[in-house]
């Protein structure tokens, strides 16, 4: 299968083809577009040398799927372009992901509903994707009211410019290009992306109308608030949800054993609970430190750690395009 990575420079351009390459997707020819100034440089796949082209000779060459991470507005403007000549666009930027005429997909929950109609789909944002994955089951079992979660994320979700500024910082330099307007190694941001006019910030929406749309149920109410601290293998989130049934601990933690993609983490005796040191590399989502929220009925506390760049971003995007080509939605 021909695939193009759009992006294939980035951080998770880079994490694109080391999942390619461990899930051994087939690929028969592989297409790295980056931008005109990275034309011609070369990229390992499997062993093999392939030059980045640019975006109108991969479009040119009609691949199957195009896996894009290059930005919202290479997107916008890109992925319809692809679209056109019949390649499937999994594409890991926020500029379809709330367009009522596009999917926002996590296989493990509702890949079932993509069609022969689907040209662009929307890979959700990272710390959204690891929060739902924990939480759908729950909600079949007990129906969620409300959720508050309150996120730690890695710098590696802002890209390689804020991992070299955490590193140039943590070796008592001062950032040469920083990509935070305060300093974040011994420091909190409580500022991920731009602020809205509500005050939230845009990834902090994007977790309230994600979440709705991934689990197909407007009824949810989510609030949440985004904070970047200076960690490097994922992202940590405390979620707080309340349900509209009554449940017991014992059935939460079965569900979550029994939920793919979801590895339970939670043996306090041992000193056990998710951490990113632990998430980092792997594409399960860590969940641990279960325990009633004594403040309010039907209520439960949970500790929910993924490595943002897999299953927040590369693996996810995937696992798309495996479940298409499993339906039989890709051309070969
Ligand atoms: C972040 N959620 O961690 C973003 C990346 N998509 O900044």
């Amino acid at each position: 299968m021909k695939i193009a990575v759009v992006g294939a420079t980035g951080l998770v351009g880079g994490e694109m083809l080391k999942v390619l390459a461990e899930r051994n997707f087939p690929v028969t020819e592989l297409l790295p577009v980056a931008s005109e100034k990275s034309v011609g440089q070369e990229i390992e796949f499997q062993g093999k040398k392939y030059k980045v082209v640019s975006m109108d000779a991969a479009i040119a060459a009609r691949p199957a799927v195009a896996i894009f991470s290059a930005g919202g507005g290479v997107s916008k403007e890109q992925a319809p372009r692809f679209a056109e000549v019949g390649t499937v666009v999994i594409d890991n930027s926020s500029a379809w992901r709330m367009d009522p005429t596009k999917k926002l997909v996590v296989p493990e929950i509702n890949a079932k509903e993509l069609t022969s109609a689907d040209k662009i789909i929307a890979n959700p944002n990272c710390s959204t994707i690891q929060m739902v994955l924990a939480l759908h089951q729950l909600h079949e079992a007990f129906q969620i009211k409300r959720i508050v979660v309150s996120t730690y994320q890695s710098v590696t979700g802002t890209g390689k410019k804020a991992v070299d500024q955490l590193m140039e910082e943590r070796a008592g330099q001062t950032a040469s290009n920083p990509a935070y307007p305060h300093p974040i190694d011994l420091n909190v941001l409580p500022h991920i992306d731009v602020f809205e006019d509500n005050g939230y910030t845009k990834e902090e929406m994007k977790m309230v109308r994600e979440t709705k749309k991934i689990l197909g149920d407007d009824t949810i109410q989510v609030t949440a608030t985004a904070v970047r601290i200076p960690v490097m293998g994922g992202h940590s989130e405390a979620v707080n949800v309340e349900f509209a049934q009554e449940f017991e601990l014992s059935d939460v933690y079965r569900i979550l054993r029994e939920t793919d993609g979801v590895e339970v983490v939670d043996d306090v005796a041992q000193n056990q609970y998710p951490m990113p040191k632990d998430a980092h590399g792997k594409d399960a989502v860590l969940v641990g430190r279960l325990r009633r929220d004594e403040s309010q009925p039907r209520t439960l506390n949970m500790w929910v750690v993924a490595d943002n760049l897999r299953k927040g971003a590369a693996t996810n995007a995937v696992q798309i395009a495996e479940a298409m080509m499993k339906m039989g939605l890709l051309r070969s």
